[in-house]
């Protein structure tokens, strides 16, 4: 039986991950960080198959801790201050958090078990301004936000490692990924759950911010799987993971709107307080070389994607709704 290590756990990406590696026989160990008002709503199916253990990625002490009791085989690093717009009004928390806790990860592996596989959740954010379109592995980096930032330190030192003390380190460069488990706050979600409550009578309007930026979105439960495929390779490499697809945020207003048959423009108010300072125009992966190598396949299309999520908040108001007349 394999062992892995996954911080975030408690995130969109570490509950599909952890599904996955538990249904392929891991013992699967899960890293939370205490907070004032715990959060399992991602794991709540699976939280008695998890061991789980109490760190927090800017406390080196807690990850050593961590890999020794665990003894990993693989190393998932998830966790991270994640949200793009939290970056700019927190942007030494976005620091300690995304970048410089992953040198602690690095460090505790190679300190207490550096035959470790180990893999770096880094992002399409890296890229930013627009350089080369569609972009690739050697495409150059241009990060436009603390996060951007943050997320190519945590490359460029994964990548260090690999090279100076010969790890098994591996950086997946993935975009855009949604799923109904994803944060409320990103814009997929902040959509998908506004339709429902809107299809429900429970809001009448959504705010929003730039609805010319174009992403490329892809299913989050397929793209756990290309993390799992690239510490199964022989040698250690970074990847693209995409769709190769991209869409506006007013497209996706048009797909999440229509499809319980109501018209976005009756309902969205642009509203400045979510424009961001700098914004990333466009990102459109090539994920040519994830394909061949790891022979990764997408399963989920863009507009099935935002269905299930529209579907998905429609059930989950509904149980609220009718539980909260009980
Ligand atoms: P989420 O925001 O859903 O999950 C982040 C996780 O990190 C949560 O479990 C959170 O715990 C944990 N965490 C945050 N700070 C700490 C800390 N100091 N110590 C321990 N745990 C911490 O992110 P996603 O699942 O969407 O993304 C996973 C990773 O992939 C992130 O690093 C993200 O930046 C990166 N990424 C995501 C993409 C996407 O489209 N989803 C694309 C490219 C990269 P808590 O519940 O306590 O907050
Ligand atoms: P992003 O995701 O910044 O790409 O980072 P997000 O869903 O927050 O934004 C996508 C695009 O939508 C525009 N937008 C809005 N965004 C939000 N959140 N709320 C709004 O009201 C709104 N209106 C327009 C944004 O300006 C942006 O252009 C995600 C995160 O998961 C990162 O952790 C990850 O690294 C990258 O994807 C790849």
């Amino acid at each position: 039986m394999k062992t892995a290590l996954i911080t975030g756990v408690t995130g969109q990406d570490g509950s599909y991950l952890a599904e996955f590696l538990l249904d392929k026989g891991y013992k699967v160990y899960g890293l939370r960080r205490r907070t004032s008002t715990p959060n399992y709503e991602n794991v709540q199916h699976i939280k008695d198959r998890i061991e789980w253990l109490s760190g927090d990625l800017t406390d080196l002490a807690s990850l050593i801790e961590a890999v020794r009791t665990s003894q990993p085989d693989e190393v998932y690093n998830l966790a991270a201050q994640s949200y793009v717009a939290a970056s700019w009004p927190q942007p030494l928390a976005t620091g300690q958090m995304t970048a410089l806790s992953v040198t602690n990860m690095l460090e505790a592996v190679r300190i207490m078990k550096p035959d470790t596989k180990f893999y770096q959740a880094s992002s399409s954010e890296m890229f930013g301004k627009v350089v080369e379109t569609p972009q690739k592995e050697t495409t150059p980096f241009y990060p436009r936000s603390p996060y951007g930032v943050a997320k190519l330190y945590g490359h460029w030192i994964t990548v260090n490692y690999r090279e100076s003390f010969n790890m098994f380190a591996c950086s997946g460069i993935l975009f855009n990924h949604e799923s109904p488990r994803r944060g409320i706050e990103f814009v997929t979600r902040k959509v998908t759950d506004a339709v429902a409550r809107i299809k429900l009578g429970l809001q009448n309007e959504l705010r929003m911010g730039n609805l010319d930026s174009l992403r490329d979105w892809g299913f989050a439960g397929d793209y756990v799987k290309a993390m799992w495929l690239m510490l199964q390779q022989e040698e250690p490499d970074d990847f693209v993971i995409s769709t190769g697809e991209m869409h506006t945020v007013k497209e996706l207003l048009e797909v999440a709107f229509s499809y319980v048959g109501l018209n976005y423009e009756d309902y969205v108010v642009i509203d400045q307080a979510f424009v961001r300072p700098a914004e990333v125009d466009l990102l459109l992966g090539d994920c040519t070389k994830a394909k061949e190598k790891l022979g990764w396949e997408l399963e989920v299309g863009f507009k099935e994607l935002i269905h299930m999520m529209v579907d998905a908040d429609l059930k989950r108001i509904l149980a609220e709704k009718k539980s909260s007349f009980i």
